[in-house]
C-alpha cells in the first residue's frame, strides 16, 4: 500500500495556526513523524482558509524539505499554486489533483509533462460528485483517455473515485468500493487507485473505527494507495492485516512487526 500522509493540511486547526505563525517546527515534526510511521508521500494543503495560498504552499514545501526529502502530493485547486510548488520540489511530486473537466486536465497534464510529475485524477466534473458507479467510471475513463493523449505513463496516474462522508452519503460508500474495482479494468496496464480515507468519517462519531473498517474493505476491493493519518496505529495495524489477508505479504506470526521493519 502506498501511504500518503494527510496531516499537513489546513483542514486541521493546529496546522492552519502553524501556517499563519510560520511555525516550522510543528510542520517539520509532522513531516518526520508521518514518514517514520510509513508514509512514502506527504499530502500538502494550505487548506480552505488560506488568504495567500501561493505564499503558504511555497513555505510549506520549503519547510518540509528542510526536514525530510520525501515526495510531496501538492493538494491545491489552483494550478498556479501547484506550478509554483513544482518549481521547488526536490523529489518527483504528485499533482493532487485534476478532475474530468477538459480544461483542467489540459492544464494539469501539461504541468505533469513539464515537471515530470505524477497525477491524481478525481472522478468529478463541473456538475460535482457523481451519484452512481457508472458515472464515476465514465469520468475516470475520460481522465485516462486524456492522460494517454498527453503521453502520461499509466503508472503515474492515480484514479480517485472520491470517498464521501457516511453521515451524508451513506449509499455512496459501497459505490466507491465498486468503482475501485471497475477503475482497474479501464485500461491495461491498470492505473493505480487512491482515496482520501478520512472523508468517510468526517462529522461522524467513532471516526477511527469507521476509517479502519473502510480501509480494510477498500483493500479487499483492490485499493493501492490511500491518503490517511499514518499516526493512527490501529488504522495502520488494520491496513497491514487487510493486506496480509489479501495475500500481498507472506504470513508470519510477527506480521505487524515484520511489515513495519520493511
Ligand atoms: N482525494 C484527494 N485528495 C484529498 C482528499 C480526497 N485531499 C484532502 C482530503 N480528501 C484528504 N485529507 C483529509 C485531511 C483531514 C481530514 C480529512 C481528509 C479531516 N480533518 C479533520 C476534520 O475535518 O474533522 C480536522 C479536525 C481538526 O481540526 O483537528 O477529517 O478525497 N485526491
Amino acid at each position: 500500500m502506498i501511504v500518503i500522509g494527510e496531516l499537513i493540511n489546513g483542514m486541521y486547526k493546529a496546522v492552519t495556526k502553524a501556517i499563519q505563525e510560520r511555525d516550522a517546527i510543528l510542520i517539520q515534526h509532522l513531516a518526520q513523524d508521518q514518514v517514520k510511521a510509513g508514509a512514502s508521500i506527504l499530502d500538502v494543503s494550505a487548506g480552505p482558509f488560506s488568504k495567500d495560498p501561493v505564499a503558504d504552499m511555497k513555505w510549506l514545501v520549503e519547510t518540509i524539505q528542510k526536514a525530510s526529502l520525501v515526495p510531496l502530493s501538492l493538494d491545491s485547486t489552483r494550478t498556479d499554486v501547484v506550478e509554483e510548488c513544482l518549481k521547488l520540489t526536490k523529489k518527483r511530486a504528485v499533482i493532487n489533483s485534476t478532475n474530468a473537466d477538459p480544461e483542467r486536465m489540459e492544464t494539469v497534464f501539461g504541468l505533469a509533462k513539464k515537471y515530470n510529475s505524477q497525477v491524481i485524477g478525481i472522478a468529478i466534473d463541473k456538475s460535482g460528485v457523481p451519484n452512481s458507479v457508472e458515472k464515476r467510471v465514465e469520468l475516470a475513463a475520460s481522465i485516462v483517455a486524456k492522460a494517454i493523449d498527453f503521453g502520461i505513463n499509466i503508472d503515474d496516474l492515480y484514479l480517485d473515485p472520491i470517498a464521501m462522508p457516511i453521515n451524508v452519503a451513506q449509499s455512496q460508500c459501497i459505490d466507491v468500493l465498486e468503482a475501485i474495482r471497475q477503475f482497474r479494468t479501464i485500461y491495461d496496464p491498470a492505473p493505480k487507485t487512491v482515496i482520501g480515507l478520512s472523508n468517510v468519517s468526517q462529522g461522524s462519531k467513532k471516526r477511527g473505527l469507521i476509517n479502519r473498517t473502510y480501509l480494510a474493505m477498500a483493500i479487499a476491493s483492490g485499493l493501492q494507495a490511500v491518503i490517511m493519518d499514518p499516526l493512527d496505529k490501529d488504522l495502520v495495524d488494520a491496513m497491514i492485516t487487510a493486506e496480509l489477508i489479501a495475500n500481498k505479504n507472506i504470513y508470519c506470526d510477527s506480521f505487524l512487526e515484520a511489515y513495519r521493519k520493511k
